[in-house]
């Protein structure tokens, strides 16, 4: 009897406070290659919106899959969790193979919490081939870009795995392996589609926790991105598009051609990208607007021309000021990402940044996320210059500072509202002064107030107001406060646990 495929599972590990509307691009891409090269996979993510697992749920999905192998997905504020899974994993004999960002940056960490292997960088071209290495087929020391420990204990580094040259060559995701109710509602299940085109960063933002992809820019071809545009209509009736390159109209050449294929054709799609102020001007974004695009996100981060400078940003904020109203102006929606409290930032400096968001506050939408205070990732210029400093090494082993729990109970309604899940100002990593916290607070109620100018509901009268309440209320008496606000905090937080964002 022939022996059957070996079966892969693949893992993104539960967050305590994030979701997702989309099966996230890495684990398609994955699963894709192990397809092809004859294994049988499946993918399980912990974070899928409508299907949130916790450690014990997926102890129990694995009982039932049996997989020889499970490879995990490890981001630096969920690999708290990640360990605590792969410890309860150990009993069910299945190898555990590590990869992702925080791998990437930190390889050895994994194999101390019961990984038995860590890829290093982009997955495609090793996977296959670690997976083989785990089951014996092939030695453990013939896989470029693995690190593992060998029999005799110690650590061993494989030599570094190229990079993917042509990422045109690179199987397309493994939709199919995904259950889009699990993410979408069932009535309109593939809600928007992720889709990468294009890896790599010559950019060293000193807080940029990527790097995962090399220095060099590589890009899919223009027709290889609408054509899987045009598949995923198709077969999913998908018509909004969501490319989560970090910035992917650095080629502005291959941008124009993907704009015209979709103008011209009139395929009537929608999509939002993600790029640098420096890398779109006038033409391109009408362009771009004619093609569909709706909503453009910039990291901004600091109007504060030292900070941007200090963290090697490649733009001004002048050009931010010109860049930003032109999209708005060309029919796109900008969404601006800033983040606040860098180490030499005192509230003074936090009023230049606030200064800039005043003045693109008509136009701009602002996205208050967690990354909105600065969270300092291993890897980082700002990690590696800081941590002795300010006692932040290997924060996200530990719990007081791993901001990736709802920490609700100790903030007050108002900052609990504005912070959302963001308990990053209670890690307090770089130890603000009450000033800067509370320009912190004002700078978080201005993107608030300013997002809320356009919202259609009674919000937009009612929230400010009542935040306001909480706030001068817990100056006065934080008690005073709590007994308050104790409705509107519970409800807050069913209201997050039933649709958590
Ligand atoms: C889209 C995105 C999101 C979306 C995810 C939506 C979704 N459905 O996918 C949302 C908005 C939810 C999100 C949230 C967060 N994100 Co995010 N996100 C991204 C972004 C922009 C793209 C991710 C992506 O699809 N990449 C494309 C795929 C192909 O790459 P990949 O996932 O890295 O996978 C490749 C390799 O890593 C490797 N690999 C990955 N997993 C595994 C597993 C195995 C076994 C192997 C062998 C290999 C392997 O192979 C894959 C193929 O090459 C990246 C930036 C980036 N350029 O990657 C940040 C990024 C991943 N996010 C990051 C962070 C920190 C977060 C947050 C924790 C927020 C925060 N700031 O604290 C949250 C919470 C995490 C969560 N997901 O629950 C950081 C991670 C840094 C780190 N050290 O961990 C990144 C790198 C951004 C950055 N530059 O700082 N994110
Ligand atoms: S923040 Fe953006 S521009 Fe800066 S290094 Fe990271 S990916 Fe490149």
């Amino acid at each position: 009897m022939a022996a059957r495929p070996t079966r892969t599972l693949l893992i993104y590990p539960p967050s305590r406070t994030q979701c997702h509307f989309s099966c996230p691009q890495g684990m398609q891409m994955l699963a894709a290659v192990l397809e092809r090269s004859g294994g049988e996979v499946q993918l399980l993510d912990a974070n899928a919106a409508r299907r949130k697992l916790t450690v014990s749920a997926i102890v129990r999905e694995v009982e039932k899959i049996r997989p020889d192998v499970i490879g995990m997905t490890l981001l630096t504020p969920l690999v708290r969790e990640a360990y605590r899974l792969a410890s309860a994993l150990r009993a069910s004999g299945a190898k555990l193979l590590a990869g992702g960002p925080h791998a990437t940056l930190l390889p050895e960490e994994p194999l101390e919490y019961g990984f038995d292997a860590t890829v290093i960088g982009e997955g495609e071209p090793t996977v296959a081939e670690a997976v083989r290495a785990l089951q014996g087929e092939i030695p453990l020391d013939a896989v470029q870009g693995l690190v593992y420990r060998t029999p005799e204990g110690t650590i061993r580094h494989n030599p570094p795995r190229p990079l993917v040259a042509d990422l045109d060559t690179l199987p397309l995701p493994a939709r199919h392996l995904v259950e889009p109710t699990h993410f979408g509602p069932p009535d309109n299940p593939g809600l928007y589609a992720t889709i990468f085109t294009s890896r790599g960063c010559p950019a060293r933002c000193a807080y940029c926790a990527g790097g995962l992809f090399g220095k060099k820019f590589r890009f899919r071809s223009a027709d290889g991105v609408v054509d899987e545009m045009i598949a995923l209509n198709r077969q999913y009736r998908t018509r909004h598009f969501y490319f989560v390159d970090d910035a992917m109209s650095m080629d502005r050449d291959r941008m124009r051609r993907i704009c015209n294929r979709l103008r011209d054709e009139r395929l009537g799609f929608t999509w939002n990208m993600m790029t640098r102020v420096d890398a779109v001007d006038e033409e391109l974004l009408q362009l771009a607007a004619a093609a569909g695009c709706v909503q453009i996100d910039y990291g901004v981060e600091s109007g504060h021309p030292e900070t941007l400078k200090r963290i090697h940003k490649p733009h001004t904020a002048e050009m931010v000021r010109r860049i930003i109203p032109l999209t708005a102006r060309c029919g796109i929606q900008p969404v601006a990402f800033f983040i606040l409290g860098f180490p030499w930032e005192d509230a003074s400096a936090l009023d230049v940044t606030r200064k800039l968001m005043e003045d693109l506050a008509p136009c701009v939408r602002f996205e208050p996320a967690i990354a909105s205070i600065l969270i300092p990732f291993p890897g980082t210029e700002i990690y590696e210059r800081y941590r002795d400093e300010y006692g932040f090494t290997d924060w996200w082993l530990g719990e007081e500072r791993n901001y990736d729990a709802p920490r609700t109970d100790r903030h007050p309604f108002y900052q609990f509202y504005m912070y959302r899940k963001g308990a990053v100002l209670d890690a307090d990593f770089f130890r603000y002064s009450p000033e800067v916290k509370t320009k912190i607070d004002e700078i978080f109620r201005l993107m608030l107030a300013s997002n809320l100018r356009r919202r259609k509901n009674l919000a937009k009268y009612l929230l400010l107001p009542v935040l306001d309440l909480s706030r001068k209320l817990s100056a006065l008496s934080p008690p005073l406060e709590r007994a308050v606000f104790k409705l509107p905090l519970l409800l807050r937080r069913l209201r997050q646990k039933a649709r958590p964002v």
